[in-house]
């Protein structure tokens, strides 16, 4: 199966239902009239419907599927003008391009259960088949089975793990393994950290001086600092983010578990709350089911 037939199955649920709510066939005013509550129930926010719908009317195409596919990729890019260029010249058999991170280090962080673990696995997939040399930190030292679950990634995928017995402290674990980087000349260091601490650590400060610990053993990374959201905690997922946000200052996002979701329109306020970029949407468990995030391919997979 091709990623975007992937993408498509995995964002059938949030197809579906915006397919039964917009009544395409009918004419132009009931469908802009059912649009905007189409948009909200599929969780992409009140206000930014209103901007989306304000944008369909405004661009007066007769063709409304399309006016939304442009509007709705706008919301999706931070940087609105680079995707009308690309939505304009959207082709879905373009190759992919590659995410190719700032730097050496990727911190990974997110409340528990989101998929960080599998995600960093399947990072490291991705990079590996990009020739990159990819290791591990397994630097979730709060749970014992955080730095087993990826010392078995890490075995399958023959990357190395640098880990540390339960409880170690994570700050001076991710030291280690950025120094570890560096000194082995490896490409890639993905940090995993824990989304849950003993109620009298504070989990944001613990974060900040994992970050702060990174950056003394190799000077300016991490380079970059990604968010992972699961889409199925949608909107809720949002004023934690903003508080992740504050403390470690993220590059990027991941949203995982889009297949399990009829709210796939989260994507939108999570663009417009953070400002940061979407870089990887996973929409099932297998490895192939991470993919670089694109807005144009995105909305075509929703409504085309
Ligand atoms: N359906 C689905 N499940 C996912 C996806 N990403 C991760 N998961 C599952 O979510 C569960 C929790 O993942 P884990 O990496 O342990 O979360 P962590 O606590 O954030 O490290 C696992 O069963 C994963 O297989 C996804 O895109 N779709
Ligand atoms: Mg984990």
């Amino acid at each position: 199966m091709s990623w975007l037939q992937r993408l498509r199955e995995g964002l059938s649920r949030t197809r579906d239902n915006l397919a039964k709510a917009i009544p395409w066939g009918k004419n132009p005013e009931e469908v802009l009239e059912e649009l905007e509550f189409a948009l909200i129930a599929a969780d992409v926010g009140v206000e930014a419907s209103r901007e989306v719908l304000e944008e369909v009317r405004r661009s007066g195409k007769k063709d409304l599927r399309e006016a939304l596919k442009q509007a709705l990729t706008v919301q999706l890019e931070p940087d609105a003008f680079r995707a009308k260029i690309r939505r304009a010249g959207f082709s879905p058999d373009a190759k992919k391009s590659v995410v190719e991170p700032k730097g050496k280090v990727i911190l990974m962080v997110g409340v528990n259960g989101v998929g960080k673990t599998t995600t960093i696995a399947k990072l490291g997939q991705y990079y590996q088949n990009q020739g990159k040399r990819v290791m591990f930190c397994a630097g979730d030292t709060f749970r014992a089975a955080g730095g087993a679950q990826l010392g078995v990634w890490g075995e399958r995928l023959g990357i190395p793990v640098i880990q540390g017995a339960e409880g170690t402290d994570p700050a001076a674990l991710a030291f280690d393994a950025a120094s570890a980087r560096k000194a082995r000349g490896f490409d890639l260091l993905l940090v995993d950290t824990a989304g849950r601490l003993h109620t009298k650590r504070n989990l944001m400060e613990e974060l900040a001086k994992v970050k702060r610990s990174i950056g003394k053993a190799d000077p300016g990374e991490p380079g970059e600092v990604w968010l992972v959201l699961d889409a199925i905690t949608g909107q809720n997922g949002l004023e934690q983010a903003k508080r992740f946000h504050q403390a470690v200052g993220l590059t990027g996002v991941v949203v995982t578990k889009l297949d399990g979701t009829a709210k796939g329109g989260v994507l939108v306020p999570i663009v417009r709350t953070l400002g940061v970029p979407i870089k990887f949407i996973g929409v099932g468990e297998r490895a192939e089911d991470l993919q670089p995030f694109d807005a144009g391919e995105f909305v075509e997979a929703l409504l085309g």
